[in-house]
């Protein structure tokens, strides 16, 4: 270890300095007890499991800080171009499973800890999870950091640090009951609290005009001012030492808050008012896909924003003078619009604050932006109400409109006077509430707009940005998401990890993923199936025992695993798939005794969290409970069906639910999933998939072919005109029988499931169920078909797997580094 120069005290320091910390088990021993000791503060003669867990945390920390201290420094003195990568979310799970495997500690650990009497694979289930994210794109970010430290990016991520993350879901009778996520209450050994790295964050106030340099200038005055305090969460990379960050805002109340009531003498209300502060970052918005323009999302918007860029900026001005050099040195990813204020604070402070010209400032913004999108419905396009901005930003809401009075005057010179679709393109939405069209000043101002996959993509261009690609077809481009096989195979598959690397007889491909397509030589080979067989097995009698516990119900080993977990949306379709499962139930009840002997047996399972205020979602859940209990209570059906649903789904959840599973389900309408990533864990963990041709499904067909899936449904163009036939065509009887069955209280609560029923009757079904329904069942026909042919089966799940490198979070990086960055690797030397 060297330290930086070696005279006086620095001498001393690294004399007192034994190199690293040592990952052998008797060092990693010794360490533990030293934390249970002086950390925990118990004796260590008698700690508990979670307490043994938190010690083990704490030992695995300071390797995580010693390499996070070396990997700034490096950063520091290589002074590479950066990636910031600005998240409203992250859903990161757990830590101390991720980070011993990244680390390469994890024997070690173990061994460690058996002979202390502790068993590792226990301790970790102590984790709660840090779920600062609602789903898809929140766990994309925790993947892509992964891939970012990894690969050696000189990457941060900044975002913020929710108090209550989300919600955690109880069922009672059924229906879903919101409980809040305080996940900070037993501590967070993952974070390293910065309370001397902290900036104000202002809000409300006025603008006014003051001369500077002889110059006009605008002056914010401020109406209250947050102080944003710095966590730091290390991610380490794997087969690296390099270890990135993930820094957080906590809001606190500002030293001057509400200075006027102490100086009035109301202290106590003074003491009381300076919490609210801390409301700003208290609590994650728990939808995803709908906007309502409120004040405290603004407010939670801009604090992270405004924060984040105040330490980009210091730390850019730490070594460098010319802020013309910002663009070589900074590149600022948007994670969707939520942190697209960005682009307007940057804009003030190079006016306002660093006193540059528009022209110059304009230049600088305009080369640091890129923006991914990961919606595809133009309605689901966030907007903010011009009122709001007015008041809680004042001085951005002018710079919005100067932003496009230009970006107009520009338009009018390239297009002509064309009203009609300037109206459409302006970043201001003129109507009875006038608002900022969030995603327009997104595209505006980046020089690079990423789909999320190659039909995103395509939607973008021709429903969602047409206007815009058009005047700007150069700016458009894609990057199919991935997912970290770090996390998906190696901490949650260990079985599988262990296969796969004796098959292919080396452990390269956890960093080189298309090693993986290897795997296609041996798929039919029948030693490499039945070990194959015998991973799944366990992974199910693992997710079995799961099942039993948590409902009671058993299944049976033999059933094929049928699952789909994701949020509860209509688009996403979990209805139909339980319209399928009781027509299935029907089928049985109504065949000949000897005729169930022909069926595969099932076990359904379903597991999501409905948005507290989704009325229809929350029905979804409740008419799963309903049927799942008269099927799993009838005598005639037994092991042939059973429905179960997984309440509180969530990573780790995923992380058991995914390796045990034959066969999973993303039967989205075509056309409404930006890309999906859920299918992606589940074929790189040797699970069929029966899905419709939306999002990154169309990719995965490319890469392994549409025989070894199950694809079913209207394809992305068929369905526009579908829905403007659907009220001509008649549904299937099947569908018709099975809704009936529904809206007849065959499971009870006629009136409660009546306005569900009506989403999918009467000339309505806006997603298409009725329409996609004979070919879903087809598609599970097949299944079943597939299934009772064991080597059949066993091969397409080796084939699954083996084409599943292109889904890997690591592709999608350095396709992001190379095609809409420009950053290169800056590797720690070893
Ligand atoms: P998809 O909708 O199947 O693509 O799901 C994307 C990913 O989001 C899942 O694989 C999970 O990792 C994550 N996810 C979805 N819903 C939840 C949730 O309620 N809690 C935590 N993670 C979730
Ligand atoms: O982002 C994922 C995609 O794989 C999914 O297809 C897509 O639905 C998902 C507002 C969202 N889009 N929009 C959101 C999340 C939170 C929120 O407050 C919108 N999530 C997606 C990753 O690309």
């Amino acid at each position: 270890r060297k330290a930086g120069f070696l005279g006086g005290k620095n001498k001393r320091m690294f004399e007192l300095m034994d190199g690293f910390l040592k990952n052998d088990p008797v060092s990693l021993q010794k360490d533990i007890l030293h934390h249970v000791e002086y950390t925990v503060a118990r004796s260590r003669f008698s700690f508990d499991d979670f307490e043994a867990y938190q010690a083990l945390s704490h030992s695995v920390r300071d390797r995580l800080i010693e390499r996070w201290h070396d990997t700034q420094q490096h950063f520091k003195k290589k002074d590479p171009k950066r990636l910031y990568f600005l998240s409203l979310e992250f859903l990161m799970g757990r830590s101390l499973s991720n980070s011993v495997i990244n680390l390469g500690i994890k024997d070690q650990c173990a061994e460690a800890l058996s002979q202390l009497g502790f068993e590792y694979e226990v301790l970790v289930e102590q984790e709660g999870d840090a779920a600062l994210g609602n789903g898809g794109l929140a766990r994309l970010s925790a993947c892509q950091m992964d891939s970012l430290a990894t690969l050696d990016f000189p990457a941060w991520g900044y975002g913020l640090r929710y108090q209550y993350g989300l919600f955690r879901q109880i069922i009672i009778d059924g229906f879903q009951h919101e409980q809040p996520d305080y996940w900070l209450n037993f501590g967070n050994p993952w974070e390293i609290e910065r309370v001397h790295v902290s900036y104000p964050v202002k809000f409300y106030g006025t603008v006014e005009e003051e001369i500077v340099n002889g110059k006009k200038c605008k002056v914010w005055i401020p109406g209250e001012t947050v102080e944003a305090v710095a966590y730091d969460n290390p991610i380490p990379g794997y087969g690296t030492r390099n270890t990135i960050n993930l820094r957080l805002w906590a809001a606190k109340p500002s030293e001057g808050h509400d200075i006027e009531s102490y100086n009035t003498g109301d202290y106590i209300n003074a003491i009381v008012n300076r919490q609210k502060a801390e409301i700003i970052s208290n609590v994650l918005y728990p939808d995803d896909r709908s906007y309502q323009g409120k004040e405290l999302r603004l407010k939670q918007q801009y604090f992270f924003v405004s924060a984040s860029l105040q330490d980009i900026i210091r730390r850019f001005k730490d070594v460098h003078d010319n802020i013309d050099e910002f663009p070589d040195k900074v590149a600022l990813q948007l994670n969707d619009t939520h942190p697209s204020i960005s682009v307007v604070e940057l804009m003030r402070v190079l006016l306002d604050e660093e006193h540059l010209s528009w022209k110059k400032a304009w230049n600088i913004v305009k080369k640091v932006f890129t923006f991914t999108s990961h919606t595809v419905l133009p309605e689901a396009l966030e907007k903010v109400p011009v009122d709001l901005i007015e008041s809680v930003l004042p001085r951005h809401l002018q710079i919005i409109y100067d932003i496009n009075f230009a970006f107009m005057e520009e338009l009018k010179k390239k297009i002509g006077q064309d009203y009609v679709r300037m109206s459409r393109m302006s970043i201001v939405e003129e109507g009875a509430v006038k608002n900022i069209r969030v995603a327009n000043l997104s595209v505006v101002c980046s020089h690079t707009v990423n789909g999320v996959s190659k039909a995103h993509s395509k939607l973008l261009e021709t429903r969602v940005f047409t206007d815009f690609y058009e005047l700007w077809p150069e700016k458009f481009q894609y990057k199919t998401n991935g997912v970290t096989q770090r996390r998906w195979i190696v901490v949650s598959n260990p079985s599988l990890c262990a296969l796969i690397s004796k098959w292919l007889k080396t452990e390269s491909w956890i960093r080189n993923v298309d090693l993986l397509t290897s795997l296609r030589d041996h798929a039919s080979n029948p030693n490499l199936q039945h070990e194959w067989n015998m991973v799944k097995k366990i992974n199910k009698m693992r997710l079995a025992e799961y099942i039993e516990t948590m409902s009671g119900v058993k299944v049976s080993l033999d059933a094929m695993f049928d699952v789909q977990i994701k949020r509860i949306h209509e688009y996403k379709r979990q209805f139909l798939n339980i319209l399928g499962v009781i027509h299935r139930y029907d089928c049985i009840k109504n065949m000949e005794e000897s005729d169930r002997k022909k069926v595969v047996p099932r076990v359904c399972i379903i597991g999501g969290k409905a948005p507290p205020g989704y009325e229809i979602a929350k029905k979804i859940i409740k008419l799963c409970h309903a049927v799942a209990e008269i099927i799993n209570n009838d005598n005639d059906v037994g092991d042939l069906l059973k429905l179960i649903f997984i309440p509180d789904y969530n990573v780790s959840v995923a992380e058991l639910v995914i390796p045990g599973s034959d066969l999973s389900q993303h039967i989205s309408t075509a056309g409404h999933e930006a890309s999906g990533t859920g299918s992606m864990k589940f074929l790189m963990n040797g699970c069929l998939l029966l899905a419709t041709a939306d999002g990154s499904t169309n990719e995965i067909i490319e890469e392994i072919g549409a025989e070894n899936m199950f694809i079913f449904g209207a394809k992305i163009n068929e369905v526009p005109t579908l829905r403007e036939k659907k009220s001509a065509i008649k549904a299937p009887l099947q569908f018709a029988r099975v809704v009936r069955m529904v809206r007849d209280g065959h499971f009870g609560f006629k009136d409660y499931f009546k306005s569900l029923c009506d989403t999918v009757e009467n000339g309505k079904d806006f997603y298409l169920l009725g329409s996609d329904f004979t070919s879903y069942l087809e598609a599970q026909a097949e299944a079943d078909k597939a299934y009772v042919d064991k080597e059949k089966w066993s091969k397409m799940s080796i084939l699954c797997t083996a084409g599943s490198g292109r889904f890997s979070s690591d592709r999608t990086i350095e396709d992001y580094a190379e095609e809409t960055w420009g950053i290169q690797p800056c590797k720690l030397p070893s």
